[in-house]
């Protein structure tokens, strides 16, 4: 193959036999996007926020972006070892963040690309959260400022239903960004699989139809045309602040990589591309013949190229390292010290003063705007909340209040998006209040609390949850110090969007150095409800956790908070207002950022024994991993029989159970408020405790799922082996409930029986 100068050649001829998904055959891409860019900064952008798929990817880094391409150049050396933490990933997938002049207009302008898995389109949602938050905290109402551009491949473009779910997010209030400028690579051909049998639409674009966005449909083999379609782009976007695409039709020259034969599959396609002319050359024949330029500038222009990328070549086999840190998207400099790293080892105490509590709690149950009129049945569900504000407890909504409002008084950012988030999906939070005879007016209380304070945002969003847990995702990559929370509306519906769990929140930080906070909050229990609207399958989340199960680890310090930082995320069940409140705070206040996954309740939210007393949430209590049992058997602690470890709601089925058998001699109860990463301390305190007591893991979900395997190798490594720990709780199953409520109850009798029968396990062996 004659090759013909530029990135993609040079790359080739050093690398001939590394993938890198060039972009021969839609080269026009990389003056096309300038174009657009020294457009959108002449028109007042100053951040430009992109997501692209692999094709090309390294020439936008170096060629739109400006990479330095030595950092580009040496992650092609396989043996370069990584500075950072983390296990990287591979090239054509990691972010940039870049600050640079912007030649055209002499403005300063930020260009950052978002880094992203395979998952084609997954990134889409997450650019639009980011570009979101960006405009958000710099005040850019319009999106004026901060834009995003969104590349796209034409069979992704067309197959992805995430693509869709973003289009639908581009004009609601709470998710708009203010424009999207889309580029599709419409090479005809995704991998060996042609147009005919990828898509059911006449172009791969038309899915942008829902919109009614403006298509333009440009041969990239000329770049004038190409040109002039970016620039009216661009002019839309600023002018109509709505989203436009771009669909560059093209051809892609070589294999679906380097390594690959199109010829297989695609034979005729693939024998008219071959006789195809190289677009540079057909157009510089072009300029030379109208004289625009002359063939020895042309060839200087080539060859000055070249001899950049040598140079950068020589000087690339120099580094020594490979510092993923310099592909960060979203660096928080402010945040971590210079090197990378968290500016302390502790996290300060997450109580709150009196006040703050009993003022929050006086705006949670009013309506601070005057002539306002509420339904009667709100104003007694605010009544409600006053009483319990006046006797000094919470309930789970004033938990979440009491969180919230003392993180916005502390300036920090509090976002709550899902579905029917406002009022709430069990009808306890009303966030938002309606006025019942003005349309359209509202108020939320959570914004008067004080004259200083952050705002708060509480959005419902649309009837998705890939799109919308990874815009949240992206939101909340923007700005450490913001409390950034996404609610499934039951907990089983998290797995439509389990592209964005496994790919970006579980793994982000360690395939990109990045720390990521956001909040899962997912209704989960086992209720009678049938097999969906029960579990929000816990036992998926517990396990992609990289604690060891085998191994406890051994921390000089703060063990609690060694232990959240060297963890992937965090997993807690709550069965207390106050334990909530506490560890949504805890999420701000750590010198780091995890994303953490709470399972929350239903019942529970309205559960008279599910309360806390303000002394729970006052200075100098904190979060507690473990709620060890205080009761009656301490005064006996070598009698006890028997230990029941579980986490959440089962907790007071359990402590009711008790009761009814007279054992709070024999029996002791412990709940695992944070389930992952392992309170090994803790347990072992326990479980020291009561040296002759036998343990038991019981919980409401099937044996196969909820905490069990989770949970047994942990026990056993912190009684090093020498105890069994049985399980009680419900038998395997393949459906997550029954759907039949008389079985429901007879299950939770039988597991109840056996929890406090003390002869079932007695002298069983392992
Ligand atoms: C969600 C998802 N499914 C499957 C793949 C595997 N895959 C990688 S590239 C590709 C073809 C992409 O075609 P297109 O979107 O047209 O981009 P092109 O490579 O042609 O630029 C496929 C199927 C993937 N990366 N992501
Ligand atoms: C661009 O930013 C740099 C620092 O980041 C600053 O020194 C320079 O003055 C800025 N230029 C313009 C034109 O704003
Ligand atoms: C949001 O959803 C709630 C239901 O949770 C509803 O009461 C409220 O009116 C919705 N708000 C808007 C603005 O649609
Ligand atoms: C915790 O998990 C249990 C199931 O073990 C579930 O019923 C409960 O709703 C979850 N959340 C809380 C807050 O208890
Ligand atoms: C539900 O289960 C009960 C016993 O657990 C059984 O008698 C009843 O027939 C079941 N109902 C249905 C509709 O399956
Ligand atoms: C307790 O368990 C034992 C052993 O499995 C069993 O024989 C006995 O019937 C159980 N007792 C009750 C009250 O269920
Ligand atoms: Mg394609």
């Amino acid at each position: 193959e004659v090759l013909d100068g530029g990135f993609e050649d040079f790359l080739a001829r050093k690398w001939s036999s590394e993938k890198r998904f060039g972009l021969e055959g839609c080269e026009v891409l990389i003056p096309a996007l300038k174009t657009i860019i020294d457009k959108s900064s002449a028109g007042g952008i100053d951040s430009v926020i992109m997501g692209m798929p692999h094709r090309g990817r390294l020439n936008v880094l170096a060629n739109v972006i400006r990479k330095d391409l030595n950092q580009i150049f040496c992650q092609f050396d396989p043996n370069l070892e990584a500075a950072d933490e983390g296990s990287g990933d591979v090239k054509y997938h990691l972010g940039m963040y870049h600050e640079r002049i912007n030649r055209e207009t002499d403005k300063n302008i930020t260009l950052s690309l978002m880094a992203n898995p395979s998952h084609l389109e997954a990134v889409d949602p997450v650019v639009q959260g980011k570009t979101k938050a960006e405009q958000f905290y710099r005040g850019d109402r319009a999106g004026k400022k901060v834009m995003s551009i969104l590349m796209h491949g034409d069979a992704a473009f067309a197959g992805q239903g995430v693509v869709y779910e973003t289009f639908h997010l581009s004009e609601l209030p709470s998710y708009t960004t203010h424009g999207t400028i889309h580029v599709v690579v419409n090479n005809q051909i995704g991998f060996t699989t042609d147009p005919r049998v990828a898509r059911s639409s006449p172009y791969p674009t038309d899915v942008a139809r829902v919109v009614n966005a403006p298509i333009f449909h440009v041969n990239a083999d000329d770049p004038e045309a190409v040109m002039y379609v970016c620039l009216v782009a661009a002019e839309w976007r600023s002018v109509f602040n709505k989203d436009v695409v771009i669909d560059l039709v093209c051809y892609r020259r070589f294999g679906h990589n380097e390594m690959d034969e199109p010829i297989f599959t695609q034979p005729l396609m693939y024998k008219q591309i071959r006789q195809q002319e190289h677009v540079l050359k057909k157009y510089s024949r072009k300029l030379i013949a109208e004289g625009a330029v002359t063939l020895q500038e042309f060839e200087e222009e080539i060859a000055k190229y070249d001899k950049i990328c040598e140079e950068a070549y020589t000087s690339s086999k120099d580094e020594k390292i490979l510092h993923i840190r310099h592909w960060l998207d979203s660096p928080w400099p402010e945040f971590f010290t210079s090197t990378g790293e968290p500016q302390s080892m502790s996290c300060p105490p997450t109580g709150l003063d009196e006040e703050v509590l009993q003022h929050i709690g006086r705006t949670a149950s009013s309506v601070p705007l005057q002539d306002f009129k509420v339904h009667p049945g709100l104003s007694r569900i605010l009544r409600s909340r006053a009483d319990l504000v006046t006797s000094r407890q919470l309930d789970w909504a004033l938990g979440e209040y009491m969180a919230f409002g003392s993180l916005l008084k502390d300036g920090v950012h509090v976002r709550l998006s899902g579905q029917d988030v406002e009022r709430g999906t069990f009808s306890h939070r009303h966030h938002v209040l309606h006025h019942q005879e003005v349309d359209k007016q509202t108020c939320v209380p959570m914004n008067h609390l004080w004259p200083n304070q952050a705002p708060y945002t509480v959005c419902n969003s649309s009837l998705s949850e890939y799109g919308v847990l990874g815009f949240e995702l992206g939101f909340a990559m923007a700005n450490p110090n913001a409390l950034i929370l996404w609610e499934a509306q039951f907990g089983d519906f998290h797995n439509t969007a389990q592209c964005i769990i496994d790919q970006f929140i579980s793994s982000g930080q360690a395939k990109w150095v990045r720390n990521n906070g956001i909040v899962l909050l997912l209704p989960h229990g086992m209720e009678g409800m049938g097999p969906e609207h029960s579990s929000a399958r816990p036992e998926r989340f517990l396990q992609m956790s990289n604690d060891d199960p085998d191994h406890i680890p051994e921390f000089v310090g703060d063990f609690e908070v060694q232990q959240l930082h060297d963890s992937n995320w965090i997993m807690v069940n709550c069965t207390t207002p106050a334990n909530y409140c506490h560890v949504l705070r805890r999420q701000i206040l750590l010198p780091f950022r995890k994303p953490l996954i709470i399972f929350t309740p239903k019942s529970l939210l309205r559960h008279p024994e599910a309360r806390s007393s303000f002394d729970d949430l006052t200075e100098g209590t904190t979060f507690r991993r473990l709620i060890a049992d205080d009761g009656l058997a301490n005064r006996c602690p070598g009698d006890v029989k028997r230990i029941i470890f579980c986490t959440g709601k089962v907790f007071y089925d359990l402590t009711k159970e008790r009761k009814l058998h007279h054992m709070e001699n024999d029996v002791i109860i412990i709940r695992l408020e944070q389930i992952s990463p392992f309170p090994f301390d803790l347990v072992r305190v326990e479980l020291d405790k009561y040296p002759n007591a036998e343990l038991v893991w019981c919980q409401e979900e099937h044996k196969n799922m909820g905490y069990y395997d989770y949970v047994r190798p942990r026990f056993l490594a912190v009684v090093a082996n020498r105890k069994p720990i049985w399980y009680v709780g419900r038998d395997p199953a393949a459906a997550p409930a029954t759907g039949n409520k008389s079985t429901h109850i007879n299950e939770l009798k039988r597991f109840m029986e056996t929890a406090f029968n003390l002869s079932t396990f007695h002298g069983r062996n392992i």
